[in-house]
């Protein structure tokens, strides 16, 4: 059974031990509208190959699960409607009834895992939605981060979630939240936030060495490195927590669970912005991927054991 599909790029440079930086695709297709998402998806690519690494976008095409996705694939991806979103109890189903769908962070670090690929950029990840207490909404994201050992950088968790909570879930799973650069959290949009970050590293080097000494002690699970976006594309906190709320109430009143709450929301937001998230969106997902080659290629550097 041959359990993922590399693109030859991908399979020569994990046969070589070059750095990969694996990629998501459910941002591609639930996150930004086409034809943005194909615009960023190539873009992302781009500056991990400007980095060193060798970019390995993940999807699920036809029931085949693809490390590393060719232009055509990417674009095809980008363009259909009412693709699966795929998350870690979706794959192995899609992948066994011939499905295509689009992986999400949890999804994407199994892919990635499979694959020997260690270090992974997305935007932002799932976590506990607000309301939790009542919906029990809480990403699979987060139980991933604890089991599969994958550093994910992302620039914060969206305040669409209820960030404190999801703060101490990742706490009490074991999952090292590591801010770059900064003592606070950032919070996606915002380069900070009021929540002091867990952790603080300053160097890909001393992050890469703290995922080897994880597997070291035997620790299963990833890091979440939380990296600020670039300050000329923040959108300040005070600017945007009016247009979640309202996003949140609107998502409530049209009755959106599951699965469909954080396409929704995103899509509101991008909305109510009149497109200003989707610009600082681009802008933190290229240099969540700069930081991810950087980590990458220190770990090939480094030793595996
Ligand atoms: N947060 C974002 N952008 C995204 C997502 C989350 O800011 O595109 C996507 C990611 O693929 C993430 C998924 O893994 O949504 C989480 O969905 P859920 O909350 O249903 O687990
Ligand atoms: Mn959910």
């Amino acid at each position: 059974m041959t359990l993922f599909t590399p693109s030859p790029e991908v399979a020569a440079a994990l046969d070589a031990g070059t750095p990969v930086v694996a990629l998501e695709s459910t941002i591609i297709t639930h996150g930004m509208p086409y034809p943005r998402n194909l615009e960023m998806a190539a873009r992302v690519e781009a500056t991990v190959r400007d980095g060193g690494a060798t970019p390995a976008t993940i999807a699920v095409l036809d029931g085949a699960l693809h490390v590393g996705l060719t232009a055509d694939q990417t674009e095809a991806l980008a363009q259909a409607r009412d693709v699966a979103k795929l998350s870690r109890a979706d794959l192995p189903v899609a992948m066994a009834t011939g499905r295509t769908g689009a992986t999400t962070v949890a999804a994407t670090m199994i892919a990635a895992r499979a694959a020997g690929i260690e270090v992974f950029a997305t935007g932002g990840i799932g976590g506990v939605h607000r309301g939790a207490e009542q919906s029990f909404d809480i990403s699979a994201d987060l139980q991933e981060l604890a089991q599969t050992a994958v550093t994910v950088v992302c620039a914060g968790a969206k305040a669409i979630l209820d960030l404190p909570k999801t703060l101490e879930v990742l706490e009490t799973l074991g999952v090292p939240v590591i801010a770059y650069g900064q003592d606070t959290l950032p919070a996606f949009w915002s380069a900070t936030s009021d929540l002091p970050a867990p952790l603080r590293m300053d160097d890909a080097g001393a992050i890469a060495r703290a995922h080897r000494m994880r597997a070291a002690l035997g620790l299963p699970g990833g890091q979440l490195i939380a990296n600020p976006v670039p300050e000329a594309a923040a959108i300040p906190e005070a600017e945007i927590a009016p247009i979640i709320a309202r996003a949140i109430d609107e998502a409530a009143a049209a009755g959106i669970e599951r699965k469909a709450v954080t396409p929704f929301l995103l899509g509101r937001i991008l909305e109510l912005t009149g497109g200003r998230s989707l610009e600082t969106n681009i802008a933190l997902v290229l240099n969540n991927a700069r930081l991810a080659a950087q980590i990458a290629a220190e770990l090939s550097g480094a030793p595996a054991k």
